[in-house]
């Protein structure tokens, strides 16, 4: 049995563990636990996470929760895709904090309402709004991008890793206003372990039924 286990079905952002996982090449045993009084929320579950939020790792009896803290402890755990420097470090901890206060929901919002919810229930309102909170963010990460052709420089590192997998589902955003953002999420999701991470994620949300989809709007006031 493995040491690693990640629980979280693959269209949460469980998917950004499993991605690390990927890349560092772990042996782990993945639970793809649903949301809500069934999964996440049931009392087992809530002995592991109290927030009751996906995703959760429990790595040789060590639990931690947030998913970019575990994408970063990992790296860091095994050595690789970690910056080698104090700097860099706390480059990499910028970048992540940056993806999840600045748009990390606004991104949520806009594929709830351009992809995943059933067309009539999409609200162009909400959509356009998303749109508009990320515009500033995104051209801030396009101008960084477009002087190195990852964020920390030129190697893939779990700065972009966070950021790409935050914002992974804004790939089906027309982003021709920020080609340099463009060109390096397409890099980054192209990589062999995003590609295999991104395949358990788009089977997970093709099997989401739609009361589901509309769960997650709700519960996440999205
Ligand atoms: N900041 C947390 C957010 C976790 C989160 O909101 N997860 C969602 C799934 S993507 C969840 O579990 N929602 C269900 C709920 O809140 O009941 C992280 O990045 O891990």
């Amino acid at each position: 049995m493995s040491n690693l286990r990640i629980y979280g079905i693959a269209r949460t952002r469980a998917y950004r563990a499993l991605w690390m996982a990927m890349e560092l090449g772990l042996d782990y045993e993945h639970l793809p636990i649903e949301i809500g009084d069934a999964g996440a929320r049931s009392p087992e579950f809530l002995a592991i996470n109290p927030n009751g939020r996906l995703p959760v790792i429990v790595d040789d009896g060590f639990v931690l929760f947030e998913s970019l803290a575990i994408t970063l402890y990992l790296a860091k755990k095994h050595g690789k895709l970690y910056p080698g420097t104090l700097e860099g470090e706390a480059r990499a901890w910028q970048w992540s904090f940056w993806a999840i206060a600045e748009v990390d929901r606004g991104v949520n919002i806009w594929s709830l309402h351009a992809v995943r919810l059933p067309p009539a229930e999409r609200n162009a309102t909400l959509r356009e709004e998303a749109l508009k909170v990320v515009a500033a963010p995104f051209k801030v990460l396009d101008t960084a991008l477009a002087k190195t052709p990852y964020l920390l420089g030129s190697d893939f590192t779990v700065a972009d890793l966070n950021v790409a997998a935050v914002i992974s589902r804004a790939i089906d955003m027309d982003l021709s206003a920020v080609p340099h953002l463009e060109a390096w999420l397409t890099r980054c999701l192209d990589r062999p372990a995003a590609r295999t991470a991104l395949e358990l994620k788009t089977k997970a949300d093709n099997e989401t039924p739609p009361e589901v989809t509309r769960r997650i709007a709700r519960i996440n006031r999205l």
